[in-house]
């Protein structure tokens, strides 16, 4: 993006007016103002609150009016495996036929297929490629992302990802944090050899992290991925670190593997179908985050309900993201996952909101994002609709809206 073809930004303190706000700023309720206005300073929030309320003292330089539309705080999709190449579109053909995820996986298809399509292109192919991914999910609203490696399981090609991942982030009016998901598959090279490979994955983190590459570490803790053992031992070297930890946990079976990332106090565990009560006691006790991908669920025809009733009961924050990556969950709407977690998992359209904003924040260990509050990053969206509820109801529709991240306004493309 070149200054050129920006929106003129207003210097100083700009009142953002003709706002219905749902803040999010209390832990339940819309956090609902009428007629509400957000003042910003550089890319902080300094006041939110209702016009007629603005203090005469607020410093205001600029004004924009934002029509009556109603305002949330920007989306924060806290899991995504946005950088690959090619697309399983033939293995989705597959699995119609009546081929299972795991029975493909388990025949060197699935993940696999991915890997070897990712380490044969370019970086500026995957750089290309997942920045018109990142435009669309950010035209929809997202401010924040987290994207994972885990389709290069070699460390050339896993920190080839995450470089492509860093330079989304530099390049794009998007916060992006990266997760090194090296543990997510066996690449063939390491056949029958699955304990070797977790010891080399071990000695890249220091590596990655050391280029910088690595906010987080996360883990594929499943049957046709890595036991609870191996995830362990990724876990011990992320800690030695001090880069905190995520698992795709209790997917497809019971691995107690939530419980062991709780132990370790994993920022969050996410698709959790499986979860055991024990595994739920554990991420309540630890504060980690659940977070669910209605869109995996819906793809992969899963039947199993993560425990949503239990979750709310224990207290877990329950995050929702797109999990977009090119086998389980290839969309690239967070609005659509809103809908999805509503119609499948019987989220409340607030609890939906709250999953792409707080509690998806919350899941990335980000504490200055998600509500609307003085203070915060001025990261927020203007929609094209009457109430807040209407984000989770219309699927499919992409209402319009107006994305402004770290107070700028930038074109939606
Ligand atoms: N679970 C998922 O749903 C994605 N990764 C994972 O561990 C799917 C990745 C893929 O099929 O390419
Ligand atoms: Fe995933």
């Amino acid at each position: 993006m070149t200054d050129t073809d920006a929106i003129p930004q207003p210097a100083g303190r700009t009142l953002w007016r003709g706002a219905r706000l749902a803040t999010l700023a209390d832990p339940a309720g819309w956090g609902w103002i009428e007629r509400g206005a957000i003042v910003t300073a550089g890319d902080a929030i300094t006041w939110v609150g209702a016009e007629s309320e603005l203090p005469r003292d607020a410093g205001v330089t600029a004004e924009v009016d934002l029509g009556g539309a109603v305002v949330t705080p920007g989306l924060v999709d806290c899991h995504t495996h946005l950088v690959y190449a090619g697309d399983r579109a033939a293995e989705f053909e597959l699995r119609l036929q009546g081929a299972s995820y795991e029975a493909i996986a388990r025949a060197g298809g699935g993940i696999r297929s991915t890997v070897a399509a990712t380490r044969a292109a370019d970086e500026a192919a995957l750089f290309a490629a997942a920045r018109r991914r990142a435009l669309a999910l950010r035209a929809e609203g997202v401010t924040t992302l987290e994207i994972k490696s885990g389709y290069g399981l070699a460390l050339e090609h896993e920190a080839r990802c995450l470089r492509v991942a860093r330079r989304l982030g530099r390049e794009l009016p998007l916060t992006v944090r990266t997760t090194c998901l090296a543990a997510h598959a066996l690449p063939p090279e390491f056949d029958g050899r699955a304990d070797d490979y977790v010891d080399a994955v071990c000695t890249w983190l220091p590596v990655l992290h050391a280029d910088g590459l690595v906010d987080a570490v996360d883990a594929f803790c499943e049957r046709i991925a890595f036991t609870p053992a191996q995830t362990r031992r990724v876990f011990e070297a992320a800690r030695a670190l001090g880069l905190p930890v995520k698992l795709h946990a209790e997917q497809l079976s019971d691995q107690g593997g939530a419980a062991l990332a709780a132990a370790f106090g994993a920022l969050s565990c996410d698709h959790l179908e499986y979860l055991s009560d024990a595994g739920i006691a554990a991420m309540a006790r630890a504060g980690t985050v659940a977070v669910l991908l209605p869109g995996a669920f819906y793809f992969l025809r899963e039947t199993k309900l993560p425990p949503v009733d239990a979750l709310r009961a224990a207290g877990v924050p329950i995050a929702l993201a797109t999990d977009h990556n090119p086998g389980s969950s290839p969309t690239l709407s967070p609005l659509l996952m809103l809908n999805m977690a509503c119609t499948l998992f019987r989220l409340t359209p607030e609890e939906a909101l709250r999953g792409v904003t707080v509690h998806g924040a919350r899941a990335l260990g980000l504490h200055d994002r998600g509500r609307l509050a003085a203070g915060l990053r001025a990261d927020f969206v203007a929609w094209g609709v009457e109430h807040p509820r209407e984000l989770a109801y219309a699927f499919g529709q992409r209402p319009a809206c107006r994305v402004v991240q770290g107070g700028r306004e930038e074109p939606l493309r």
